[in-house]
């Protein structure tokens, strides 16, 4: 259908235009989620085995580790990767991109891994189509902004976030088979905190609940009991960790 094949035509230019051409990376970042798996497809058709069998691949959570495994490709995890050492290229989905090339991230509840792989790649490459383009975080995905959590903290989290004006902020409950919350590859919660569409520029009105990304992010990581938000930076955004970037290269 439409979007299957938007999201693979995505997958494939990126790798096209972020893999292809540098057979000599060693270390690539594999995200989470359903448009990363064509990602791993593209890879593994687009790239000679000898150039592959170079290359090292990092994941993101437990989804993304049985995609490398499955497609035969060398694994290896981020705590093994010498301090101060960063990927060539990471690969990863988002639920939504506004024109400054802030995302959502966390659709999949994979976010913690996720940010820390990001940051720790010289190059985020961003794959998303066309639902995801946005003129404000919050205006297609209306869930909420995933935030992962320490399960103890849940409801003092909660409270917090609809002190800052988060319309019904919950905790993101299991799939029917699952009683309970969604447990993240860490252990964790993930509540989803939805808020009126992010500015992009500008400042927050904080008494009437309209946010500027920037400043909600900055807000929303101090919450005691937060482990790491969904929120991820575009060009416009803060200061990039050292050598590591959060912003994408490219929305496709
Ligand atoms: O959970 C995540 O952060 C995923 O990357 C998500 O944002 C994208 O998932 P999708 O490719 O299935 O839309």
């Amino acid at each position: 259908n439409l979007i299957e094949q938007s999201k693979r035509l995505a997958a494939f230019q990126s790798v096209t235009s972020h893999l292809v051409p540098f057979p000599n990376y060693t270390r690539i970042g594999i995200g989470s989620g359903s448009t990363v798996i064509y990602v791993v497809e593209a890879i593994s058709s687009l790239l000679l085995p000898s150039t592959l069998s170079a290359m090292t691949f990092y994941p993101t959570g437990a989804q993304s580790e049985q995609l490398i495994e499955a497609a035969g490709l060398n694994l290896q995890y981020i705590n093994k990767l010498p301090p101060g050492a960063l990927l060539d290229v990471c690969f990863d989905g988002a639920d939504e991109v506004d024109p400054a090339l802030n995302l959502i991230k966390g659709g999949g509840a994979c976010l913690w891994q996720e940010k820390i792989v990001v940051t720790s790649s010289k190059k985020f490459v961003c794959v998303a189509d066309f639902r995801k383009i946005s003129k404000g975080l919050g205006t297609s995905w209306t869930k909420g902004i995933p935030i992962e959590v320490l399960p103890l903290a849940a409801n003092r989290v909660l409270g917090e976030l609809k002190r800052m004006g988060s319309l019904e902020p919950r905790v993101r409950p299991g799939l029917p088979g699952k009683a309970g919350a969604v447990v993240t590859d860490n252990g964790m919660w993930i509540i989803d905190a939805p808020f009126k569409p992010l500015r992009v520029h500008g400042e927050s009105d904080r008494e009437g609940g309209e946010w500027q990304v920037d400043e909600l992010a900055e807000e929303l990581i101090r919450i005691p009991g937060v482990a790491e938000i969904g929120l991820f930076y575009g060009r416009d955004g803060v200061q990039q960790p050292e050598g590591g970037a959060q912003k994408p290269v490219e929305a496709y």
